[in-house]
């Protein structure tokens, strides 16, 4: 029998309510509303930059000058964005004082395609009025499966360092040329040595994000967590990039219920139980209170 798809607030709350195990798998669109440009779609920054130059390891190796100018660029932007209301929700969600009201004795990890570092700024805040219970938690709250923006990592694989840094700019060489990058206009010919290198070895420097036919990170706590999840709220996110468009699917399998929040029409979301199409910054908090 073909199941019957649900957009009634009430009665997604109420599957909430009992759930156990509940996870969010989220992606760029979390972000649309803090000035963040997603990838795919109107305005999508794989529209205007090609994907395959700055963001495999391929791309990178043949041409690091446009490859950290793309992020210096995305590190610029992410620097002056602000956690909207949808991370608002999910980190206030993540607190067991504020979410043990909404779901008694309920689990909640974030698992974000994001590299923004948006996501855990809303946790900190939320943070702020954590009770006991809340700290005491030691369950992960947020797992970054596609790396962070401000990591910077050494290319060396004897070396391996990676080192959490927000200067802006990251190097004198890539001052200014966000500029280019929204010109579509990058330098390629920025030398080796001026682009940001390794602090323990010299090395040349990448960015921390995991690029395609990388492994992202966190696997095997996330595939833990997606068996034995019960609902999966599937926030901003096309659902075109793996492994996190399976995992929605595989709690529908397992016999858990999944819930969609996009401005638009995404992969599978035929499938889900729950389909909320509008702003995420909006449906989410009323889908969380
Ligand atoms: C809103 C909104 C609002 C807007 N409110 N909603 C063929 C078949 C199957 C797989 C492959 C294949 N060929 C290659 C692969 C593997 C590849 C892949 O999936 N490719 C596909 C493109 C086909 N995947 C990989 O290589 C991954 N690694 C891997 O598979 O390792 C092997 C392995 C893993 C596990 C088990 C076994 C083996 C790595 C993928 C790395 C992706 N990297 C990027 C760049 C990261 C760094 C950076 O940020 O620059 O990650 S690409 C880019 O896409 C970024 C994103 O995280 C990712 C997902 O995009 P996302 O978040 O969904 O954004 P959009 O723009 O696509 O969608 C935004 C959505 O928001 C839209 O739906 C809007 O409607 C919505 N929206 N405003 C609510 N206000
Ligand atoms: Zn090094």
């Amino acid at each position: 029998m073909m199941m019957q798809q649900s957009h009634d607030m009430q009665a997604f709350k109420d599957v909430l309510s009992k759930s156990k195990h509940i996870i969010a798998v989220a992606g760029a669109g979390l972000s649309a509303a803090s000035g963040i440009p997603t990838f795919r779609g109107a305005g999508g920054m794989w529209r205007k930059y090609n994907a395959m130059s700055l963001a495999t390891p391929e791309g990178f190796h043949e041409n690091p000058s446009l490859c950290w100018q793309f992020y210096h660029y995305r590190r610029e932007t992410a620097n002056k964005a602000q956690p909207n209301a949808a991370h608002n929700a999910l980190g206030a969600f993540s607190l067991p004082s504020i979410r043990h009201l909404i779901a008694p004795e309920s689990s909640f990890t974030l698992i974000t395609q994001n590299v923004d570092g948006l996501s855990v700024l809303a946790l900190e805040k939320a943070l702020e009025s954590a009770t006991d219970a809340d700290l005491n938690v030691e369950q992960p709250k947020i797992l970054e499966m596609h790396g962070r923006l401000f990591d910077v990592k050494c290319t060396k694989a004897e070396c391996g360092h990676v080192e959490f840094n927000r200067t802006s700019p990251i190097c004198a060489a890539l001052q200014g040329t966000e500029d280019l990058v929204e010109a579509n206009a990058m330098d390629p010919d920025i030398p080796r040595a001026d682009l940001p290198r390794c602090s323990k070895c010299n090395a040349l420097a990448r960015p921390g994000v995991v690029w395609f036919g990388e492994m992202p990170v966190h696997l095997d706590t996330i595939e833990g967590l997606v068996g034995r999840a019960d609902l999966c709220l599937v926030v901003g996110t096309s659902s075109t990039v793996y492994p996190a468009a399976v995992y929605a699917e595989v709690v529908a399998e397992n016999g858990g219920k999944v819930a969609v929040f996009n401005l638009d029409r995404s992969e599978g979301d035929e499938d889900a139980n729950f389909l909320f199409l509008g702003p995420c910054e909006e449906t989410l908090p009323e889908a969380l209170s």
